[in-house]
Parts: C-alpha cells; sequence; structure tokens
C-alpha cells in the first residue's frame, strides 16, 4: 500500500471557467455589482433573501447550459486508471466533475443541485430555482436556501480531506486563487506529509510560491497534458 501513490486533486472554479461558468475573482467575478463576500454569507441571506436566492437561481439555470471540458474529463480518465488512494476535492459547486465521470469526489463548498430548508432541516437534491418557492416539508416559505458553504461556514467534509492529505504524495490545486480558507491550506497541509505540490492555473497567483512545481495555462490544456504525463508513466 505504502508504494501506491496517493494522490489529492483541489479544484476551483478556473478549471470550469472554459464551460462558460464565471470565475469569482478577477475579470467578470462580480455579479449585478455584487462581489461574492456580499452575497455568500449568512448575513447577507438574512439581510436580502431574494437578492442571494436569484444569483443562485441564476446560476443554477446557467449550469443547464454548460458541459464538461476536456480539463473535467481528463481528471475523470486519471482516476479511472489511478492504483493508489485519490480523492477529488473541488470548490465548485457545479456538477461538471460528476457529469465528466468523477467518483472518488467531495464538495468541500456543498452543491448548486441540492436545496435545503434553514426551518426543518430538509434537505435534498433541487434543479428548479428557489426563489418564492415554499420548503416541500414544512411548507414555510421564505425558508429554503441553496445547500452551499457560505463564508463563517463549515466546509463539509474536512475530516476525510485530513486524512487524505495526511498520507498523499501528490498533490495539486487547480484553477483556485487561493485566497478563501480552509482549501487554501490544504497545500501547506499536504507538504507536511512530504508529498509533492502541482499548480496548474491560468497565471501565477499569491498562492504560486508555496509549490514546488507549475504549469500556467488555460486548465483544458494543462490538466490534459499534465494527466497524460502521470498516466504515461504508470
Ligand atoms: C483558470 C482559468 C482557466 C481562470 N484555466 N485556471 C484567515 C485565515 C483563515 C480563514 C479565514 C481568514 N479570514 C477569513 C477566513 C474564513 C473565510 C475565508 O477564507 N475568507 C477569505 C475571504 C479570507 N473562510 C470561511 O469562512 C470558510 N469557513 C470557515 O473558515 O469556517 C471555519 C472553520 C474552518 C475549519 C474548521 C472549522 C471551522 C467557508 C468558505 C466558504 C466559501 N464559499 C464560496 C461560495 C460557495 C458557494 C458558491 O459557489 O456561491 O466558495 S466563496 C467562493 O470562493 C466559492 C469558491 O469555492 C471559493 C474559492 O474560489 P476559487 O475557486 O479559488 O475561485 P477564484 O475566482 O478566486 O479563482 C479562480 C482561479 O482560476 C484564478 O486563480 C484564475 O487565475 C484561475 N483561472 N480561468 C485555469 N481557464
Amino acid at each position: 500500500m505504502a508504494d501506491r501513490p496517493a494522490l489529492v486533486i483541489l479544484t476551483g472554479a478556473g478549471i470550469s471557467a472554459e464551460s462558460g461558468l464565471p470565475t469569482f475573482r478577477g475579470a467578470g467575478g462580480l455579479w449585478e455589482g455584487h462581489r461574492v463576500e456580499e452575497v455568500a454569507t449568512p448575513g447577507a441571506f438574512a439581510r436580502d433573501p431574494e437578492l442571494v436566492l436569484r444569483f443562485y437561481d441564476a446560476r443554477r439555470r446557467a449550469l443547464s447550459t454548460v458541459e464538461p471540458n476536456p480539463a473535467h474529463h481528463a481528471l475523470a480518465r486519471l482516476e479511472a486508471v489511478w492504483d493508489g488512494p485519490f480523492l477529488l476535492v473541488t470548490q465548485n459547486v457545479d456538477d461538471l466533475h460528476e457529469r465528466a465521470g468523477s467518483k472518488r469526489l467531495l464538495h468541500v463548498h456543498g452543491e448548486l443541485l441540492r436545496a435545503r430548508c434553514t426551518i426543518c432541516g430538509w434537505a435534498d437534491r433541487w434543479t428548479g430555482d428557489l426563489l418564492g418557492v415554499a420548503c416541500p416539508s414544512c411548507g414555510r416559505r421564505p425558508a429554503l436556501r441553496p445547500d452551499v458553504v457560505w463564508f463563517e461556514e463549515v466546509p463539509i467534509g474536512l475530516e476525510r480531506i485530513e486524512a487524505a492529505l495526511a498520507r498523499c504524495t501528490l498533490f495539486a490545486a487547480i484553477g483556485t486563487s487561493g485566497q478563501v480558507w480552509p482549501a487554501a491550506g490544504f497545500v501547506d497541509r499536504a507538504r507536511r506529509a512530504g508529498a509533492h505540490t502541482v499548480e496548474l492555473n491560468l497565471e501565477p497567483t499569491d498562492a504560486s510560491d508555496r509549490f514546488h512545481e507549475h504549469r500556467f495555462g488555460p486548465a483544458s490544456r494543462v490538466v490534459a497534458a499534465w494527466v497524460e504525463e502521470l498516466t504515461a508513466r504508470r
């Protein structure tokens, strides 16, 4: 078991950019003039639920118009042939990794295609709009929210991620600015475990100097090439 390389991959909004989903920071990162920090907090939802639900309803609708790109498909291919421990942690709430065929996948910031009730706790898959809709379980309104992790909320699956990072030998971060914690610290945890760390991004980030190796360029190109190299070696 010890000689089988253990891989942890962290993806961010940049991997879905070429599918047509905007990233949060940088050009096009504003939604109706709001920064993500203004619409992705429990405080924003309490103050103005309509604004927040419109933001998520628009993104959920956009999701049905886009497809996984070659970077999502390359990671699914890599998982299929990888014979050691493998975990794909995505910060993305879209379902493009699933649609590409990824299985050992964890949505650390939740999923856009799920909703939950802030009153009775009901939670399930949800593909329609949420604005103006009553909870299917308790009937209250407004009560439903997207089942995603906002600032100040606890990310999902941290124990499983910590266990994977503690034994990983290769860590890659793809298309993430490294500005949001605790995900931004995964590279440091992987390094402490002795892993080789690779950043794949369109351009250098503020976190770049914390990685051993860099591949700069669009994810559709650099991820596919990196996966080719890894699979050719095996
Ligand atoms: C391409 C490309 C192409 C473009 N190819 N690349 C100080 C220290 C530690 C923590 C904190 C701190 N101060 C505050 C905190 C806490 C806070 C935080 O991090 N705040 C920062 C603003 C500083 N974090 C939290 O509150 C988290 N919870 C928490 O800490 O709980 C406490 C706790 C922790 C642990 C145990 C117990 C308790 C929760 C964070 C939740 C983040 N939620 C969001 C919204 C989710 C729902 C939604 O999608 O709407 O998650 S915010 C948003 O940012 C979203 C993303 O997942 C996340 C990360 O963004 P990402 O993916 O990196 O996107 P971008 O846009 O930033 O970058 C895109 C990158 O792609 C760029 O680099 C481009 O170059 C690149 N790119 N095109 C390749 N074609």
